[in-house]
């Protein structure tokens, strides 16, 4: 039994979040969270909501609410839909949580202790309409990079450059649009990265087995243009961690912040303290290498936009602070997801947000599509017809109708408990030895995350279900040899519940739906997998289960491509 640590970028605040974000990392975070847990493994899985910052103060000003009040309540929203799709966070913190206060600003001492802080006064935007300063999101323009007319002051969207609002190109106020913009004079702290950069280049040499997309971002970044830049930590804005705090070793930064991005990933580790604090666990022990954390497995799961602060600036963090915190194993980063023919877009309402999603089926229908279709190697779409064949293919014709003649057959001809089992004929045997293959082929993929292999070689188990169920005929057989259809049925049940095992992670309603029709609470992972075959003693009762999903009609994919093609301007 391992320990893994496992967490997942965690979303802004502000408002509530598309498939494509869904699937670029909470879900497969999920996926893998499950599966290590199904193999019995000690796991730490830790989210929270990102409420720093110009993302939250903007929605909050747009929704006319104080920003602390609108952090809280979208914290609630965020955190009930999550539970709709059934993420199995350990702890879903809040980046605005006096436990990250105290240890973004410890950092920043740390840091500071090492010499690698810097305090510069610098000129930024200042709106003289808005009487007040423009950081980040707070300006837009166009990017110097890609020319992209959209591009925030942090971050351009379209080619994920990292910029300074002072970059931009045609420069405007988000609040009022104003472009009567001037440079003022204002301090600041910069993070030293270029003094990290060696250590940095040395630490992404090291990780050969990381996604092409996790390290290329990474090397782009530190080796591209001038290479590796200092990065300003703090900003003019009220919202967010105080710059100057008792034992700050810096003056004069009142009314200053932290940047977002300074303490959103510190989260991680307090939101494993708000754990700690809401349980009486121990989060030291999967955080400091001082303190039991030096065999824990870090996996961060995150989309490609994300990745230059996951490789470079959080990692100058933390060892730059000299400190013995745990850094992250493995980068497990996506590409986008657009949606029928063009981008998901908040603004526009385009596309299906989680809301709505949960709205119009089941989660495991979308937590199926999504998995199986991750934007893994490359951008991703999702379309209604792709959406339909494949949760009427797979789910429906394939693992509900296994799960549903199999019970109702045998509850018919036998009634509702387990026939007694039977040897193994050669058909079971070959059965047997394809799903050891497979099975293997499962775990290998699921191990290396490989979320689409994962997939396919689950369904390739489903399949593998069917055709036996197919070939072997009891329907046929009983009406010559009674005890060999019973032994048939019997070894076709505890397949299923096989099925409800390895399929939890994707499907978890559906497997504990199949679960509770078995009368089965044995979740054991099939480590041995003829004892798995014996689980389910003669005798046992089941229930036929409800179908466990049902079709999409043509009718239903039309009325919901018309519905989430784009409402608002
Ligand atoms: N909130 C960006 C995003 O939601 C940001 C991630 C922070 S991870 C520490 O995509
Ligand atoms: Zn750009």
């Amino acid at each position: 039994m391992a320990r893994h640590l496992i967490t997942s970028a965690i979303p802004y605040i502000n408002g509530i979040k598309h498939l494509g974000n869904l699937v670029g990392s909470q879900l497969p975070a999920d996926l893998y969270a499950r599966y290590l847990r199904g193999r019995g493994h000690e796991v730490m899985f830790i989210c929270a909501t990102d409420e720093h910052g110009t993302p939250a103060e903007l929605a909050a000003a747009k929704a006319g609410k104080p920003v602390a009040a609108y952090c809280a309540e979208m914290h609630d929203v965020q955190a009930a839909i999550a539970g709709g799709f059934r993420l199995s966070f350990d702890h879903f913190g809040r980046s605005s949580s006096p436990q990250n206060r105290a240890l973004t600003q410890h950092f920043a001492k740390a840091l500071a202790d090492q010499g690698l802080i810097r305090e510069v006064t610098e000129k930024q935007m200042y709106s003289v309409t808005d009487g007040r300063f423009l950081p980040d999101r707070y300006i837009e323009g166009t990017c110097p990079n890609c020319g992209f007319d959209s591009a925030r002051g942090d971050q351009c969207d379209n080619c994920t450059k990292q910029l300074d609002p002072v970059d931009l190109i045609n420069p405007r106020s988000v609040i009022s649009g104003s472009t009567d913009l001037e440079m003022r004079e204002t301090k600041h702290l910069f993070l030293r990265q270029s003094a990290m950069k060696d250590k940095l280049a040395a630490w992404i040499d090291s990780k050969t087995d990381w996604p092409v997309l996790s390290t290329s971002i990474a090397k782009k970044w530190l080796f591209d243009g001038e290479g590796l830049q200092d990065r300003g930590i703090t900003r003019d804005l009220s919202w967010g961690v105080p710059a100057q705090f008792p034992g700050a070793p810096w003056a004069g930064m009142e009314g200053k912040v932290f940047y977002v991005w300074f303490d959103a990933p510190i989260e991680y580790i307090a939101g494993t303290q708000e754990w700690a604090e809401k349980t009486g666990g121990d989060w030291a022990r999967w955080w400091r290498l001082d303190q039991g954390a030096g065999d824990v497995t870090y996996t961060q799961f995150m989309g490609k936009d994300n990745v230059p602060f996951h490789t470079l600036s959080f990692p100058s963090t933390i060892l730059g602070s000299a400190e013995p915190w745990k850094l992250v194993d493995y980068i497990k980063s996506f590409n986008y997801l657009n949606y029928d023919g063009g981008q998901f877009s908040t603004s526009r309402g385009r596309g299906v947000f989680m809301d709505q999603a949960l709205g119009i089926l089941p989660s495991d229908y979308w937590r199926w599509w999504l998995l199986s279709h991750a934007p893994e190697s490359a951008d991703a779409e999702f379309t209604w017809e792709n959406f339909q064949a494949s949760v009427n293919k797979d789910l429906a014709d394939v693992l509900g109708n296994l799960v549903s003649r199999v019970t109702k057959f045998c509850n018919s001809k036998f009634g509702p408990e387990m026939p007694a089992a039977v040897a193994m004929t050669e058909r079971e045997t070959a059965l047997m030895a394809q799903f050891r293959d497979g099975l293997a082929a499962y775990e290998k993929a699921m191990d290396e995350i490989h979320v689409r292999r994962a997939a396919e070689e689950l369904r390739g188990l489903w399949v593998l279900g069917n055709e036996y169920l197919q070939a072997a005929a009891p329907w046929s057989v009983v009406k010559t040899d009674e005890a060999a259809a019973r032994g048939i049925i019997a070894f076709a049940l505890h397949l299923i519940r096989l099925y409800a095992v390895l399929s939890r992670p994707f499907i978890p309603d559906a497997a504990q739906a199949i679960m509770t029709a078995l009368n089965c609470d044995d979740w054991s992972w099939p480590e041995d997998l003829d004892a798995a075959l014996t689980v389910l003693p003669a005798g046992h009762a089941f229930a036929v289960p409800e179908n466990l999903f049902r079709k999409i009609t043509d009718e239903e994919r039309e009325d919901w491509a018309k519905r989430f093609a784009g409402r608002r301007e």
